[in-house]
């Protein structure tokens, strides 16, 4: 994997880091041909955007998602009447999601990968953006990749009646590609386990940072009806939020396995005694 291609698509990158936009297919007639391409494409480009979807069955959209893997029930997001399996990204209804994250990480095994159609945009405005995992651990110091592979983080999430937390490796490899590819996201990465926390705060902030750099980024510009599908193992995403009028996307998220890194190689930290330790904040999530 990726391979060669099993049949040719009309296939236009976004971008040099990750992306790609997919013409010509019906993924409400999906062959296995065509969904094994899609397959081969996703571990590529690591995002594809399959545009001309509109009047997408619900059915459809769950059964694609369904090819890849179990298909979730979303602990906390709304839902689409009669669609259990399809969440409501909504304007509307607080579904701006303008801080980079890779989705559910506070589970001990997050999605493989999120499918996201937009079936309302805006005039202007609501475009999403990715980032490139692997390229951005590949772009680290061969030291600072080193210190990464030995450790772990805490991926936690607060809400009125919901809570979850997840210990995951820091740098984490790709079950189908076998590569590496940094793990933490500004959403849900509360701290480093092996760190004291200052040491912790500074080097979050610095990959969370580094992580969003421009060119290890895609940025697509969404028509109503499109269908993103992004690899949740090794993308961030971002809504960027410059519009006023509705937007609405449904969302299918296909469940993952547990990420595989190495083992950690320091002990969790210890703090002195009435050492300040606890991250103050815990993570950007509470907002949301
Ligand atoms: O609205 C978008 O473009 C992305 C939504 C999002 O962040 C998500 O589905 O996790």
């Amino acid at each position: 994997m990726p391979g060669s291609p099993t049949v040719a698509l009309d296939v236009r990158p976004l971008s040099g880091a990750l992306g790609a936009e997919v013409r010509g297919v019906q993924l409400a007639e999906l062959t296995d041909e065509v969904f094994a391409e899609l397959h081969r494409l996703l571990l590529r480009y690591l995002v594809i955007v399959i545009t001309g979807q509109q009047g997408l069955p619900p059915e459809a959209h769950v059964a694609f998602g369904r090819r890849f893997g179990e298909v979730e029930l979303h602990p906390y997001l709304p839902r689409l009447d009669g669609h259990q399996e399809i969440v409501i990204i909504d304007s509307e209804r607080g579904g701006k999601v303008d801080v980079w994250h890779t989705d559910m990480t506070f589970h001990a095994s997050p999605p493989l990968a999120s499918i996201l159609q937009l079936v309302q945009c805006p005039g202007q405005g609501g475009d999403t953006m990715w980032t490139n995992q692997y390229l951005v651990y590949e772009s680290l110091s061969a030291p600072v990749r080193d210190m990464l592979d030995g450790l772990t983080a805490i991926h936690a999430i607060r809400k009125t009646g919901f809570e979850s937390r997840a210990e995951h490796p820091v740098v984490r490899v790709h079950p189908e590609t076998g590569r590496r590819s940094l793990y933490v996201n500004r959403l849900f990465t509360s701290h480093i386990v092996q760190l004291s926390r200052n040491e912790s705060d500074a080097l979050l902030q610095f990959l969370f940072e580094f992580s969003t750099s421009p060119a290890f980024t895609c940025r697509y510009r969404w028509r109503t009806g499109d269908v993103a599908m992004w690899d949740n193992r090794v993308t961030q995403h971002y809504a960027v939020n410059d519009y006023t009028e509705p937007r609405r996307g449904q969302r299918v998220t296909v469940l993952g396995d547990h990420p595989a890194g190495n083992p950690p190689r320091w002990d969790p930290y210890q703090p002195a005694p009435g050492e300040r330790y606890w991250p103050a904040q815990v993570n950007a999530m509470e907002q949301y």
